[in-house]
């Protein structure tokens, strides 16, 4: 009887493959793979747990915070800190990265950048968030604890990028660096099963995605690529979280867009752990991200945790469109 493989036994295989592997790489991502799945039981049932709604605190970049976003990023912490497999962790709801204790067999050489609930105001109304990761080897290894260097690394650095996506159904889907490969919870054995291998982007696609309440504010370029996706029959999609429009791209093709705005001039989206984890993916899968100056996303310069950057990702042959009208 053929059955699907679980993430864990693709994590394991493709580790068999790697000959001087430890098996810290693998542990890790196992790791971040279960957080997954007690973040999903918990995300599934927000509703029931009175955690919905909003604690009243303001996280890092301003954004106003749900309970639910400061419980799955206290969860995942736990997860990483726990796995003893990770040296620290910067995400999107704390001011600044935290440092796991040495560990005194060994001195872990990973560290993750995170996004634990993207899209999060989206919770109360039960529209699809996610929780974006990026996994980076630490440059100060001959430091215990993990230094603001080891975070403040270009996307091309990252080892391992991901997110896992809580919607109709809910699927953990990353890249190594060797392509990218989609897996769905099955709620009945409780384990993330392959069942999108070797993603593919399309070249072209019936989507455009962007938040047009903006539309005024956007450069003239990026007007112009606008009008060039009306023009041709684009379907304008957007759903306010980017891990569910991203995903949405990656699966039928189009582009995702987020320019600068009044409000946000180089752009609302962080580089750390939305931006780059997601132009790793879209690239891994042939697609291509840039940002509104036509840099290559995974390799802009870092310089602070919270740096933001606008972003047009997707499909290659919309993305250079509107790089010839920028
Ligand atoms: P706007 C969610 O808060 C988020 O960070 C992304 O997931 C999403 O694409 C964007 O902000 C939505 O921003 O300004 O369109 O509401």
């Amino acid at each position: 009887m053929s059955r699907r493989i679980t993430l864990d036994e693709f994590i394991i295989q493709s580790e068999l493959r790697q000959p001087n592997s430890t098996g810290e790489f693998s542990g890790l991502l196992r790791h971040i793979g279960i957080a997954a799945k007690i973040v999903n039981r918990i995300v599934n049932k927000a509703g029931l747990m009175d955690i919905l709604g909003l604690d009243g605190n303001v996280n890092s970049t301003g954004d106003v915070v749900q309970k639910l976003d400061t419980y799955t990023n206290e969860l995942m912490i736990e997860y990483l800190r726990n796995s003893g497999l990770c040296a620290g962790v910067a995400s999107e709801e704390l001011e600044e990265y935290i440092s796991f204790p040495v560990n005194r067999l060994k001195l872990n050489k990973y560290i993750v950048v995170m996004d634990p609930l993207d899209g999060s105001s989206n919770i109360d109304v039960n529209i699809s968030v996610g929780t974006i990761f990026g996994v980076y080897e630490r440059k100060t290894l001959d430091n215990s604890y993990a230094q603001m260097s080891d975070f403040l690394q270009s996307g091309s650095a990252l080892v391992a990028s991901g997110y896992v996506l809580y919607g109709t159904s809910t699927m953990f889907v990353f890249t190594t660096g060797s392509g990218v490969n989609g897996f769905t919870y099955d709620r009945g054995i409780g384990e993330f099963c392959l069942s999108h291998s070797q993603m593919k982007m399309p070249d072209d696609g019936p989507y455009y995605s962007v938040n047009q309440a903006y539309y005024n504010q956007f450069s003239d370029g990026v007007k112009q690529f606008i009008s060039y996706c009306v023009e041709q029959n684009k379907m304008l999609r957007y759903i306010g979280s980017m891990v569910a429009d991203v995903h949405r791209t990656l699966c039928l093709g189009g582009v995702f867009l987020y320019p600068g705005t009044r409000k946000n001039p180089e752009g609302k989206l962080r580089m750390l752990y939305e931006c780059n984890p997601l132009s790793m993916i879209v690239e891994q899968a042939g697609g291509m991200s840039v940002s509104e100056q036509k840099e290559r996303i995974l390799e802009k310069e870092i310089n602070s945790l919270h740096q933001r950057s606008s972003v047009i990702i997707g499909s290659r042959k919309l993305v250079q469109k509107a790089c010839d009208l920028l």
